[in-house]
């Protein structure tokens, strides 16, 4: 398939997609999206990927937003249509069934903050900037912010940053849970690559269901998550990877997973 505005570089078992349109700080518009849309479903189907990374071309910005030259002249219907559009791409991302790493590597803004939070990890350089700054153009958050980033973050810390519309940085960012790791700006895309290999290389069946299970749990009653988790470790008992893991264990070996 063909991207226009998306780059796709594949590294074993690690596929790196890039949001390509660093001339607007890589602001997704209606065609990214869609772009998006397909390349994600590409690599759900794609059992040799075991883990995705999610980044921004250039130096400047990982996504600064949606495309604010299609928000200027949206109208009610299309303004709904687009933000559902948008939901549906960050639900793929999130259930995507493998990890999905966020290496934000500069303004993570609106639509672009909202993106790295529907991602599993998010790993960002110390020099990144990240908000909700849809206020400022009397609007709202679109692709689930107001939800992912309370359930993130809690409701006040959430309240704050998107009544306020402030950016900020990766160290704070990190304080309040919003990205897993800040790293050093030149070093973002090499340690990047280490813990998308570690995970490429982690039982994929164990890796899926303990996504599903923290995702889907938390919007679960406690005794009704832990039914399902209980289910998905039945599940896993089930797989050559588990019984490898554990034999290596025993064995005193590193365990092969196949993904079986
Ligand atoms: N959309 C379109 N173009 C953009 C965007 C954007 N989100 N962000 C930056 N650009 C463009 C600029 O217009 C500029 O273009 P040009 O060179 O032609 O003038 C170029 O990128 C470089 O940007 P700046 O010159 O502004 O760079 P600075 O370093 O001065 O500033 C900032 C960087 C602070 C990131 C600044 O560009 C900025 O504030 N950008 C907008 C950030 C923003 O408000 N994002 C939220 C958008 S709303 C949103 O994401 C809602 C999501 C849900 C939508 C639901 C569907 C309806």
């Amino acid at each position: 398939m063909s991207y226009d505005n998306l780059l796709l570089d594949r590294d074993g078992g690690v596929a790196i997609v890039t949001i390509n349109r660093p001339k607007v700080l890589n602001a997704l518009n209606a065609p990214t999206l869609d772009e998006l849309r397909r390349m994600m479903l590409e690599l759900r189907h794609d059992a040799a990927v075991r883990c995705v990374v999610v980044t921004g071309a250039g130096e400047k910005a990982f996504i600064a937003g949606a495309d604010i030259n299609e928000l200027a002249v949206q109208t009610p219907t299309s303004g709904k249509d687009h933000a559902a559009r948008g939901q549906h791409v960050l639900e793929l991302i999130e259930h995507l069934g493998k990890p999905v790493i966020a290496a934000i590597n500069g303004y993570a803004l609106g639509g672009g903050c909202e993106l790295a939070m529907a991602c599993t990890l998010r790993l960002a350089a110390d020099t990144a900037k990240l908000g909700q700054p849809e206020i400022n153009l009397g609007l709202i958050p679109g692709y689930a912010g107001t939800q992912r980033l309370a359930r993130l973050v809690g409701r006040g810390r959430a309240m704050d940053l998107i009544l306020t519309g402030r950016q900020i940085g990766a160290e704070e960012a990190w304080q309040i849970g919003l990205v897993n790791r800040v790293i050093p700006a030149p070093h973002l895309m090499t340690e990047t690559r280490a813990l998308a290999t570690q995970l490429a290389a982690s039982a994929p069946v164990a890796l899926r269901y303990i996504i599903e299970a923290v995702n889907q749990g938390a919007d679960m009653p406690f005794a009704d998550a832990c039914t399902f988790e209980a289910t998905l470790f039945g599940l896993v008992a089930s797989t050559d990877d588990m019984r490898e893991g554990t034999k290596a264990f025993l064995e005193k070996r590193k365990a092969r997973f196949t993904g079986q």
